[in-house]
């Protein structure tokens, strides 16, 4: 592929790729030709994702990774488990979903992220950080009772291993399994720079290299030792030398109960090959540490690969929308804290690996001292910023809705039992489009609503997100404030008498008072936008019994429309997302889907009105 700047090569032509069906064709190939399958798997990648957008970056990392794994194990009898999974469009392309690729996070396609009911070689569910460690656990644990034999793989980024689940698994591995691989992929990297203690040590790589230069002159020199005091000698000198110059990287892991094998050359296919091949034959759990280089094998990508991370689509024939000048919901909320922190010095602001994603990049740069990214480690987020308010500073945690889900207990415990002043600001609540069910932030309301002590804010314009925020800034206990993916809109929210008066009236929550305004005029329906949750606005039980629509971007079981069911006396229509996963799709696709597009929602008010009493609106 020559791929120097943005543009896709159209006229590549991929042999190698296009006559692999499974993982066994890759295991066919000479080792020659392998150079050359990673090249050509690379330039598909570019191509596809140039259409459909993806995770591009994390993938080109892992090609040789991916070729090396099939050319040693036997998928899919042996279990492989890529933590997150933003990773494998190699994997997907080897393993019998190369031609499908086209569709890679379309509506109906293939996945952006691994799925067993997809493909019999994707082993678990990936999307959030940090599982697949423990997964693999399981997977070893039932091998072991069963007496199977397969060998179990987890794919972990060096980001993810430092998210508290993984953690959690790495103390369990000792006493769970004898048999089980984790790769460490560390790229250095997570969306943006990866932080904290692990990403310092990992950072060696340099002294890494160094030591397994003198670990191979070392050992080629113990080998000609016959006696066992210069064994014992060569042993403690090995160990002296490992602590000293990886700075006790591999030791931690032994001391986990974890054999170390590393770092390998991660784009170096022979070497992983034999570095797996030892990893699979020894005694005992192992930790196989790879260097990667995020992006690898496309410049952009390589230079700029938190940019790469995730991407729209960018190919000329994908038309990508123009960039627009409006401001995203991100955006207003990382403009409005700036704001604040200039006249309020106790404000920190907290995110857990997504700073640029949650808007936080300006706040980052100008108030450094009151910022934390505290890396993939959510329910670490709230707990310290449980802390920070119970010693009187102002924290502010931007997540996304469904990572946020990981802290809903601290939420709880920490904040709101305490009653302590913790904004929790909920990016990508609602659906998101093409990341799909893992991703869509459609449970927050349910799941939080219960929680005493908090008030939840669900702004519908960029003037509301602003005052719900100094407002919560200025309140005693815990602020929920959720809003979704995309602009935020700038004018006021549409409020709407209807034709008649005590005709039924459409609640609509934070933004969909949008999709709701069209549909309002045109059925005669009066129409108000509803900004909290809890509590619910007063003008509510004013309404008496009058017929009630409610309208959210959030599962319709346990959210708003159900906090309304609980004090409505009269007919309630309750709209928003169905009790199944949504899949992924453009966010137009998947209301068509579910029936919250115009056409959609006009249909079941209109029936919900017309079986009314009387069966009229107007
Ligand atoms: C629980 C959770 N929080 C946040 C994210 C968002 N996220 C996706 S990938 C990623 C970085 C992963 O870094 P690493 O594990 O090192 O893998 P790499 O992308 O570098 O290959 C983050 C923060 C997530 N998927 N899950």
């Amino acid at each position: 592929m020559r791929a120097s700047d943005n543009n896709v090569q159209a006229d590549f032509s991929t042999p190698l790729l296009d006559a692999i069906a499974t993982p066994v064709d890759v295991k066919a190939l000479p080792e020659e030709a392998l150079p050359q399958l990673a090249q050509e798997i690379r330039a598909r990648m570019v191509a596809v994702v140039s259409k459909t957008g993806g995770h591009l970056a994390p993938s080109l990392g892992v090609v040789e990774l991916t070729l090396a794994l099939c050319r040693v194990f036997d998928f899919p009898s042996d279990k492989l488990i890529w933590d997150v999974g933003h990773q494998t469009y190699a994997w997907k392309m080897l393993t019998g979903r190369n031609a499908r690729m086209e569709t890679l996070r379309r509506f109906g396609g293939v996945r952006g992220f691994p799925f067993p009911g997809e493909s019999p070689y994707d082993t678990a569910v990936g999307g959030h950080a940090g599982v697949a460690l423990a997964t693999a656990l399981g997977f070893a644990a039932a091998r072991d009772a069963r007496g199977g034999n397969e060998n179990v793989i987890a794919v972990v980024g060096d980001a993810s291993l430092t998210n508290g689940v993984s953690l959690e698994a790495l103390n369990a591995v000792c006493h769970t399994t004898e048999r089980l691989i984790l790769v460490v992929n560390d790229n250095g990297m997570s969306i943006s720079r990866n932080v904290g203690a692990f990403a310092r040590l990992f950072a060696r790589r340099l002294t890494g290299f160094r030591y397994n230069r003198i670990r191979a002159a070392a050992a080629a020199a113990g080998h000609r030792l016959r006696l066992n005091r210069l064994k014992a000698f060569y042993r403690g000198f090995k160990s002296i030398v490992k602590s000293i110059l990886l700075r006790n990287r591999s030791v931690i892991f032994e001391d986990l109960g974890l054999r170390y094998i590393g770092p390998i050359d991660g784009h170096n296919i022979p070497a992983l090959c034999d570095a797996l091949r030892a990893a699979a034959s020894g005694q005992g759990p192992v930790v196989l540490h790879i260097d990667t280089v995020k992006g690898k094998g496309y410049p952009p990508a390589e230079h700029n690969p938190s940019k790469w991370h995730g991407v729209g689509p960018w190919a000329a024939e994908a038309k990508p929308t123009a960039k627009s000048d409006a401001t995203t919901w991100s955006e207003a909320f990382g403009a409005v804290l700036c704001a604040q922190a200039e006249r309020d010095s106790s404000i920190e602001v907290i995110t857990a690996a997504m700073r640029d994603g949650t808007g936080l990049t300006d706040f980052f740069r100008r108030f450094p001292a009151q910022a934390h990214d505290v890396g993939i480690c959510e329910e670490y987020s709230i707990a310290f910023a449980a802390g920070l308010a119970a010693a009187g500073r102002r924290p502010v945690v931007a997540l996304y809705s469904t990572f946020a889900q990981r802290a809903v207990d601290n939420l709880m415990h920490d904040v709101c039992l305490p009653n302590l002043p913790v904004v929790l600001c909920l990016d990508r609540a609602g659906v998101v489009g093409a990341d799909g069910p893992t991703h869509h932030g459609l449970y927050d309301l349910a799941m939080l609503r219960a929680l005493p002590n908090l008030e939840i804010r669900v702004p519908a314009t960029r003037a509301a997100l602003e005052a719900a925020l100094v407002e919560a800034l200025t309140r005693r206990g815990p602020t929920v404030i959720r809003y979704p993916r995309g602009y935020v809109p700038e004018g006021p929210a549409p409020r709407l008498e209807g034709s008649t008066p005590g005709a039924p009236v459409i609640l609509a929550l934070g933004h969909t008072v949008f999709w709701a305004e069209p549909i309002a005029k045109s059925l005669g329906l009066a129409l108000l936008p509803v900004e909290s949750v809890k509590p619910l606005p007063d003008f509510i039980r004013g309404l008496g019994a009058r017929p009630l629509i409610t309208l959210e971007d959030a599962a319709a079981s346990g959210g708003f429309g159900s906090a309304i069911a609980e004090i409505h006396r009269g007919p309630l229509l309750i709209l928003g997302w169905p009790d199944r996963f949504v899949p992924q799709g453009t966010e137009a696709e998947l209301r068509a889907a579910c029936g919250l597009d115009t056409a959609g929602l006009r249909m079941r008010i209109a029936a919900f009105v017309g079986g009314l009493p009387g069966g009229s609106h107007g």
